[in-house]
C-alpha cells in the first residue's frame, strides 16, 4: 500500500472513530445518571464558555521504530483554524491508545507550527504558556488526558497566532501541533 493510500485510509478510520466518539459522548451528556464512568468511556465537559474549539488528539498505536512513536505517527486537530478573539474554550478529546494533552503558546512572528526547537528531553520550552488543557474529565493542568477521556480549559485570547501542541516526550516531533488564529 502506497503511503499516501495509507494517509487516506487512516484518515476515514480516524473520521469513523471520531464520529463514534462523538456519539459516546452524547450519550452519556443526555443518560440519567450523571455517571462519567471510566476513562474509557469519555466523559463530558460542562458548558463551556464563548467560542468552543473542539481538540482531537490521537496516535496510532503500534506503529512504532525501535519503541519510538514515529515522525507523523501522532496528531492534534483542531475543528476551527480561526475563532474570535476573547473568551475561549478548548475541549480536548483523546482518541489515542497512550496519554496526551493540549497546551496553547503564542506564535511569535512569522513563526510557524510544528518549528520550535526541541530540548533534550524531547520536549518543547512551554514556559510562555498561555494555558493547558491535561486533566482527564477536569478543567486546566494535570497529569494527562488518558485515553477516551476529555479534558478542557477557558482562556482569554487576543488576535493573533498560536500554536496548539502537546508536549508529552516525543508528541511535539510525531505531529503533534497546529495552528490557531485568533481575529
Ligand atoms: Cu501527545
Amino acid at each position: 500500500m502506497s503511503v499516501r493510500r495509507r494517509v487516506v485510509v487512516l484518515g476515514a478510520v480516524a473520521t469513523l472513530v471520531l464520529a463514534a466518539g462523538s456519539l459516546a459522548l452524547v450519550g452519556i451528556a443526555s443518560g440519567p445518571s450523571g455517571s462519567l464512568g471510566g476513562s474509557s468511556t469519555g466523559c463530558a465537559a460542562p458548558a463551556l464558555k464563548g467560542a468552543v474549539v473542539r481538540v482531537t488528539l490521537s496516535n496510532m498505536g503500534r506503529m512504532t521504530v525501535n519503541g519510538m512513536m514515529g515522525t507523523g505517527a501522532m496528531s492534534l486537530r483542531a475543528d476551527r483554524a480561526t475563532v474570535p478573539s476573547g473568551k475561549v474554550s478548548f475541549l480536548a478529546t483523546n482518541f489515542g491508545s497512550v496519554t496526551h494533552e493540549l497546551i496553547v503558546l503564542p506564535l511569535d512572528g512569522a513563526g510557524l507550527a510544528g518549528s520550535r526547537p526541541l530540548g533534550g528531553d524531547s520536549r518543547v520550552d512551554e514556559s510562555r504558556s498561555l494555558g493547558e488543557a491535561s486533566a482527564s474529565c477536569a478543567a486546566g493542568g494535570g497529569d494527562g488526558i488518558l485515553p477516551g477521556a476529555s479534558g478542557w480549559v477557558t482562556l482569554s485570547l487576543r488576535p493573533g497566532r498560536y500554536e496548539l501542541l502537546c508536549n508529552l516526550p516525543g508528541h511535539y516531533a510525531a505531529g503533534m501541533y497546529s495552528q490557531l488564529t485568533v481575529d
